[in-house]
């Protein structure tokens, strides 16, 4: 029951959110829609790929500080680990190792909007972790906030892989003032920040030589394709990486090479393209501490410890309220 409640329910918030991208000007999509089972695999396969540094980055800063990461999560007792965008939870896992062979008392608390991966990972730490006690939530990260609202225990968030950069400035900050404000006093909220670096290692992040992330940017237009039925040929799009080192964004985008129409089935709709005309999806914003700080203080968060990958440039913060 509840899982076909939450499948109808995301379709139809799809079937809007293309309608109204599409019919935008500019036109833009949604990143959150790259994820499907496709989708989770490509971005598996990017997380494994030497250029896309995040992910060793924050294996080290993890594997370096586990030990000290526990005191800190362990202070006072029993807790919740709520991991929003949790993924595979590849990174999440060297704590959770750590955890369970210290026999330390907490839920884990996966959330994600893939069923797909949330079900992967609650099996893979059924078998991997047998001691661990799960309870993933499939669902946005707002949607996430009103799970973790009802939460009695103590509550550490875990905001990894520098998933906030997928939010505007004002959708970051207006997004942690609410974490914030369901936060009590001894709640910890621990989050992955990619910093600004050499603009070129950026634009190898995210746009690499084999075409990995040019498929999963498309990957919304092919889901597009299957679920709402439309005609998008894949081909006649290209990905296109721009990283703006002053700003820290990196854009992701796909342009259309041709003069070409499609047709949207599901949404009864016709959509037209004019040559090198843009598609929006995805941003990855990139951070240093004026601008860390700055959310920080405007959304009424404490930062207490940063942790740094000295190598490549990124930072995982401890924030109280
Ligand atoms: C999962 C949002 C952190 O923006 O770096 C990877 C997604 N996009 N390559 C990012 C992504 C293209 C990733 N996040």
């Amino acid at each position: 029951m509840q899982d076909t409640k939450t499948t109808l329910t995301s379709t139809s918030e799809f079937e809007k959110e293309v309608y109204t991208g599409l019919t935008d000007y500019p036109k833009h999509l949604s990143s959150k829609y790259f994820y499907d089972k496709k989708g989770d695999k490509l971005f598996q396969d990017i997380m494994a790929m030497p250029t896309y540094y995040l992910t060793d980055c924050e294996y080290e800063i993890l594997e370096d500080n586990k030990e000290e990461i526990t005191n800190l999560f362990t202070e006072f007792g029993a807790f919740d680990l709520i991991e929003l965008g949790a993924g595979d939870g590849k990174k999440t896992k060297i704590l959770l190792k750590e955890f369970s062979d210290k026999n330390v008392d907490f839920t884990y608390v996966p959330i994600d909007i893939s069923d797909n991966a949330l079900n992967q990972l609650h099996n893979s730490i059924e078998k991997e972790l047998p001691k661990i006690k799960v309870q993933p939530f499939q669902g946005t990260y707002f949607e996430a906030l009103e799970d973790i609202n009802s939460r009695k225990n103590r509550k550490i968030i875990l905001f990894l892989g520098s998933n906030i950069g997928n939010l505007e400035h004002d959708q970051a900050k207006g997004f942690m003032k609410k974490i914030q404000e369901l936060m009590e006093p001894e709640d910890l909220l621990f989050m992955g920040f990619d910093q600004k670096k050499n603009p070129q290692t950026i634009l190898d992040a995210y746009n690499d030589k084999e075409g990995v992330t040019a498929a999963f940017n498309k990957n919304v237009l092919a889901r597009i394709n299957t679920e709402l039925n439309a005609n998008f040929n894949l081909e006649q799009f290209l990905h296109w990486e721009v990283y703006n080192p002053e700003t820290g964004s990196a854009k992701s985008y796909l342009v259309s090479k041709i003069e070409q129409k499609v047709r949207i089935e599901a949404l009864d709709l016709n959509i037209t393209f004019k040559p090198w005309e843009t598609i929006h999806t995805e941003i990855s914003q990139k951070y240093d501490d004026e601008i860390i700080n700055w959310l920080a203080k405007e959304s009424g968060l404490e930062m207490t410890t940063a942790y740094q990958s000295l190598a490549y440039g990124y930072k995982n913060c401890v924030f109280k309220k």
